[in-house]
């Protein structure tokens, strides 16, 4: 048995996934990579939820990292996970795009699971040592934790935007939330308005003193700052020019009958990523008689995800009956314009669709920052490619030479889609050399060390130029 460690990453889900019975395999996605060999170094550890309800599973160390399961039971993932986190939290926080839930039978199950969580990670931190807590299921951990052990050093990273107050005083337990968070030393968001939605918050309903960013709590400085994520460009970029996914780039494209313009959309298929509007728009520019038959084939990867939530159950079911209508009307024998995949795939295979796609449409009603829109960029050495991007979403900050679009704008939509197929070679390569400047030098471990830089050298500001 180990002892306790200096550097902690707290977060709802382990960065493992079983397979098979015994074996776990890493989880894709650049939080894990970024953070691995920080880990590693600083021989950390990682607590979290294994994923299956029930089990109680002892710390085990896996590739290098040592992970320490958090239990939840059935009835807890039904309340915590998929009731206050996915059916209150997630949609309040993004725009009420869909009508939060408010239950204080879910809250009390939140409340009892981060006091768990805080508990692990109180057990399990060294003197001192560095505990970064992510995400949205666990906003009451840094203040339950500091209760415990006022010798840490305690981050908080939001991956999802954090609401202006005309939203988030909807929310019965606004002020637990906020304090939850106060816990931390730094707060860290998408994008700045997450930050300043923080501060703004923060003085109105508690009635705390600020300056600038910075806000006096109980005699500490909680700090408040954006540091957006971004993906492993190096990683993708190597991938991408590996000639076994190449082949399978032009694989896809002959499987889908070699069109002129290949459209893609990568998502969990979730209410806030805006893929209704997308096949709404790319629908009416078959009907307008814009696209030819034939001429462009639109390919939606929407991952299964939340699916014992209500509102994600509705969401397939309407995406899944206006698929089937456009291609009902628009298809031939053999051939429909709209591929649409509830599927999961590998890294490999999302990377040689990115190659494959003319046009990466990326259309979320709102989000924190949405990754695809990156990893299509870090795709594209070629400079071919054209990403159509919402500007809802917190990679259009640093996007700005994508083809910018309202998603609620069906016409605008429809405009910025055909623009980016009629685009020139020419204009295209410029846009992309820019976008991939932006995300090769703002990669997912600058990310983290940003983050854990402005963590271990936070210096608070002293107390008299504080302003109200
Ligand atoms: C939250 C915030 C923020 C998707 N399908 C497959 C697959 N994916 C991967 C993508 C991408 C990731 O999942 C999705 O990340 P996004 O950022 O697009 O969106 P969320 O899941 O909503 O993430 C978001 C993010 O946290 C990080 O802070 O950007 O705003 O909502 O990496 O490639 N990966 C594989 N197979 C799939 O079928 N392997």
């Amino acid at each position: 048995m180990r002892g306790t460690s200096s550097f902690l990453i707290v977060a709802n889900r382990l960065p493992v996934d079983r397979v098979g019975d015994k074996e776990w395999r890493r989880s894709p996605g650049g939080l894990v990579t970024a953070i691995a060999p920080v880990m590693q170094r600083r021989d950390g550890a990682w607590l979290g939820w294994t994923g299956a309800a029930g089990e109680e599973l002892k710390p085990f160390d896996h590739e290098g990292m040592h992970l320490i399961p958090v239990p939840l039971s059935g009835l807890e993932v039904e309340l915590y996970y998929e009731g206050f986190s996915n059916a209150t939290l997630w949609p309040l926080y993004h725009d009420v795009v869909a009508k939060p839930t408010y239950s204080r039978v879910l809250w009390d199950a939140y409340r009892a699971v981060n006091d768990r969580f805080a508990r692990a990670a109180a057990d399990a931190a060294a003197p001192g040592a560095v505990v970064w807590v992510q995400d949205y299921q666990l906003q009451l951990v840094p203040a339950m934790l500091r209760k415990l052990r006022p010798d840490l050093k305690i981050g908080f990273f939001l991956h999802i935007p954090f609401p202006p107050a005309e939203l988030f005083n909807q929310l019965p337990w606004r002020n637990e939330i906020l304090e939850g968070l106060l816990g931390a030393d730094l707060v860290g968001f998408q994008r700045p308005g997450g930050a300043s939605n923080f501060v703004r918050l923060s003085r109105r309903l508690l009635g705390l003193q600020n300056h600038r960013n910075e806000i006096l709590m109980e005699g500490r400085t909680v700090r408040a700052e954006a540091f957006p994520i971004s993906v492993d460009f190096g990683e993708l970029d190597q991938l991408v020019r590996e000639p076994r996914v190449l082949r399978r780039a032009k694989e896809i494209r002959a499987e889908l009958g070699d069109p002129e313009h290949v459209l893609l959309g990568v998502d969990r298929l979730d209410y806030t990523k805006g893929i209704g509007q997308r096949l709404k728009a790319f629908g009416e520019l078959l009907d307008d008689g814009a696209i030819k038959p034939g001429e462009a084939v639109f390919v939606q990867v929407a991952t299964p995800t939340r699916e014992r939530v209500d509102e994600y159950r509705r969401l397939r079911n309407d995406i899944e009956l206006r698929v089937g209508r456009i291609n009902g009307e628009h298809g031939v024998i053999g051939r429909q314009p709209i591929s649409y995949l509830h599927q999961s795939y590998s890294k490999e295979e999302l990377a040689a669709l990115y190659c494959a796609a003319d046009v990466m449409v990326v259309t979320p009603l709102r989000d924190g920052m949405n990754l695809v829109a990156k990893e299509y960029v870090a795709c594209r050495h070629d400079l071919r490619g054209a990403l159509v991007l919402s500007e809802f979403a917190g990679a259009a900050d640093e996007l700005r030479q994508a083809f910018l679009v309202n998603p609620y704008d069906i016409d605008g939509l429809k405009r910025a889609m055909l623009a980016a197929m009629r685009a020139t070679p020419h204009e295209l390569a410029r846009r992309m050399r820019s976008l991939r400047r932006r995300v090769a030098t703002h990669n997912v471990d600058k990310w983290a060390s940003d983050f854990l830089t402005a963590l271990e050298s936070g210096e608070g500001v002293a107390e008299e130029q504080l302003t109200a």
